[in-house]
């Protein structure tokens, strides 16, 4: 299948990652992309192209005005203001008090958020729009009637919200790529998530639709991050209900118990009869991930496309997470070869 791809995700290079107390070299790190590339070439998987421009319009269709405004000069307002550091929100709107905009850039920061590890550096809003491109370009190549394409997405878009950022995502590029099949007359998609986080953004996007679909196997957030959203409970709500799936695991899940949770949201996409696939992949599931809790091994990722291209639909891949940098190639072009039939 044809890789989309776009060198300006090295723009996103963020210096700080706040994980346990110290600011650490962020592990959503450029060498993530560039190794991906370097396995789709090695491994000859098909074509190597250069995301189209499409704008801002689509991606407001699923974000907010106002926090793409905010992302946009969100750099540039934290230097005027002479900070030193990298903007990192260190206040939000805890219960009880009012979710108004503030004017400062701290307020905006936690406005706009909802975690401190994501730090917003020079670079991020165009690498952020570069992503985002990056998805569009892969969802028109499939509306235009490739059976799949891999949109090789940097930054990672699952955890974003319509008006936060957090868990290393500023633009959600598979619920914006979801949208534009919407948009463009496909009345039902579904978008899997198999990342090893739960896809908090993407559910709460769609949660009260029932024309995207919406389901996501993760750690348990109770154990794990993103913490506030994600349990078996959430079925989504209005004509959303009954439209959104969470399976969660806990601590250890091998490939055999995380299949049989594949296998039921397949179950549900075939019923649910979608014209179109999304795949939020993440290969932060593999075994030696060094932020996650997961037991799959690289042959496993064979299988999961494998299964994926079973369900017979137009798929588009968006890359999500994976933190084991000397595995995410193997591992990632895994599941687009599984899908192609080389196993
Ligand atoms: C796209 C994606 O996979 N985002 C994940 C964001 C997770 N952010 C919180 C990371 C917390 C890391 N804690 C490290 C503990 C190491 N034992
Ligand atoms: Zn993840």
């Amino acid at each position: 299948m044809k890789t989309v791809f776009s060198p300006l995700h090295n723009l996103r290079s963020a210096k700080t990652e706040l994980d346990g107390g110290i600011l650490i070299e962020p592990h959503e790190r450029p060498s993530r992309a560039e190794t991906i590339l370097a396995r789709v070439k090695a491994q000859t998987l098909g074509d190597v192209l250069e995301p189209e421009e499409f704008g801002l319009e689509p991606v407001k269709r699923v974000h907010k005005p106002g926090y793409v405004e905010f992302l946009e000069h969100c750099w540039v307002d934290w230097v005027a203001e002479g900070k030193p550091g990298e903007a990192i929100p260190a206040v939000w709107c805890g219960r009880g008090m009012r979710p108004r905009m503030p004017k400062d850039i701290d307020g905006r920061l936690g406005y706009f958020s909802f975690a401190a590890e994501t730090s917003i550096s020079e670079g991020t809003w165009e690498a952020a729009c570069a992503s985002a491109n990056v998805a569009l370009t892969a969802q028109k190549l499939v509306a235009n009637g490739e059976r799949a394409a891999f949109a090789l997405c940097r930054p990672p878009g699952h955890h974003a919200h319509a008006d936060l950022f957090g868990g290393y995502c500023f633009f959600n590029n598979a619920a914006i790529a979801a949208q534009a099949f919407c948009d463009q007359g496909h009345p039902r998609v579904a978008i899997l998530d198999v990342d090893f986080h739960h896809g908090n953004g993407t559910q709460a996007i769609f949660y009260d639709r029932d024309d995207v679909l919406t389901i996501s196997l993760h750690g348990d957030p109770d154990l794990v991050f993103p913490h506030f959203l994600g349990f078996d409970d959430e079925t989504g709500e209005g004509e959303g209900e009954g439209f959104n799936l969470n399976i969660v695991y806990p601590p250890g899940t091998p490939y055999s118990v995380w299949s049989q949770g594949l296998e039921t949201a397949c179950q549900r996409i075939e019923a649910f009869k979608p014209n179109a696939l999304i795949i939020a992949l993440g290969v932060d599931t593999f075994e030696e991930d060094p932020i996650s809790f997961f037991k799959l091994k690289s042959a496993d990722y064979l299988a999961m496309g494998k299964r994926i291209e079973q369900l017979g639909l137009p798929t588009v891949f968006t890359m999500e997470g994976g933190y084991d940098v000397d595995a995410i190639g193997v591992n990632t072009v895994n599941v687009m070869q599984g899908f192609d039939g080389e196993l």
